[in-house]
């Protein structure tokens, strides 16, 4: 089987051939980290371009990661098994007093297509549970998502929690969401600020090269 097949399914968002590709490349004993960096990475990088480029949309991109999550599925439990380690972990939430969450989930599954371990924490959290996820997940990476003018706060809170705590160098912070801009990540002190879901893998790819 051509690992490209795997890539095209995802890209096409065909979920149902996306898993029969991966079962049957695991029937012929192809190595389940090849079918991850060459097979689901690689198709999400291009559903990352697309979306970059406006030629895909949110249903796009929503559509391709449930195909790559029917492979990613019949992956996870080798992960472990095979000593594959993840690109990198990540906590990610939309911050206190925001339930807005379309966006974020689209950041977590744009880097979990990467190749990243991503905690996924929910929306309305609390700088606490970013701590805890910091001490007991091991994040690398801190992705705070904010949609309101009136909870972009928030995300301040948290660093000057994650400084209180005195787990602040041990992660880098990256934010976003509409009203969020880079001027507004250095205004706080935030590591790292990407515009969208796709910018957002090429952000923490880069914060983890740095550290
Ligand atoms: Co809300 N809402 N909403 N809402 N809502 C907005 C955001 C608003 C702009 C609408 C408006 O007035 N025109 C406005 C905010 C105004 C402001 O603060 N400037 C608003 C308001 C006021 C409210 C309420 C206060 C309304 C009320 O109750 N009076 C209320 C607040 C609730 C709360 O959070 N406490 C509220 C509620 C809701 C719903 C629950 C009804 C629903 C949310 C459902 C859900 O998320 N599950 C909702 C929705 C859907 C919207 C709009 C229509 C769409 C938001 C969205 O999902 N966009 C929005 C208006 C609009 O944008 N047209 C609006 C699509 C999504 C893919 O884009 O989230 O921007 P976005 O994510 C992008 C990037 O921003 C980036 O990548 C994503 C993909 O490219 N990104 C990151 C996001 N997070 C990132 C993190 C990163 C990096 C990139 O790194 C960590």
């Amino acid at each position: 089987m051509d690992i490209k097949e795997l890539a095209e399914a995802i890209i096409n968002g065909n979920r149902d051939r996306a898993r029969a590709l991966t079962e049957r490349a695991l029937a012929d004993k192809v190595d389940p980290q090849r079918l991850i960096n060459e097979g689901l990475i690689a198709g999400m990088s291009v559903v990352g371009e697309k979306f970059k480029n406006n030629e895909f949309y949110v249903p796009e991109v929503l559509i391709a990661a449930r195909a790559m999550h029917a492979s990613l599925d019949l992956l996870r439990p080798l992960i472990a098994e095979h000593g594959i380690e993840p690109v990198g972990r990540v906590a990610i939430g939309t911050v206190k007093g925001d339930l807005h969450d379309i966006g974020k989930n689209l950041v977590a599954m744009m880097l979990e297509g990467a190749g990243y371990e991503v905690n996924d924490l929910g929306v309305d959290v609390k700088p606490e549970q970013f701590i805890e996820a910091i001490k007991e997940k091991k994040a690398q990476i801190v992705a705070l998502s904010a949609l309101l003018t009136t909870t972009m706060p928030g995300m301040a809170d948290t660093i000057k929690a994650l400084n209180e705590a005195k787990v602040r160098n041990r992660v880098k912070v990256m934010i976003g969401g509409a009203p969020v801009t880079q001027s507004y990540a250095d205004e706080i002190g935030a590591d790292g600020y990407a515009p969208d879901a796709a910018s957002a893998v090429d952000k923490a790819n880069e914060l983890l090269a740095a550290a």
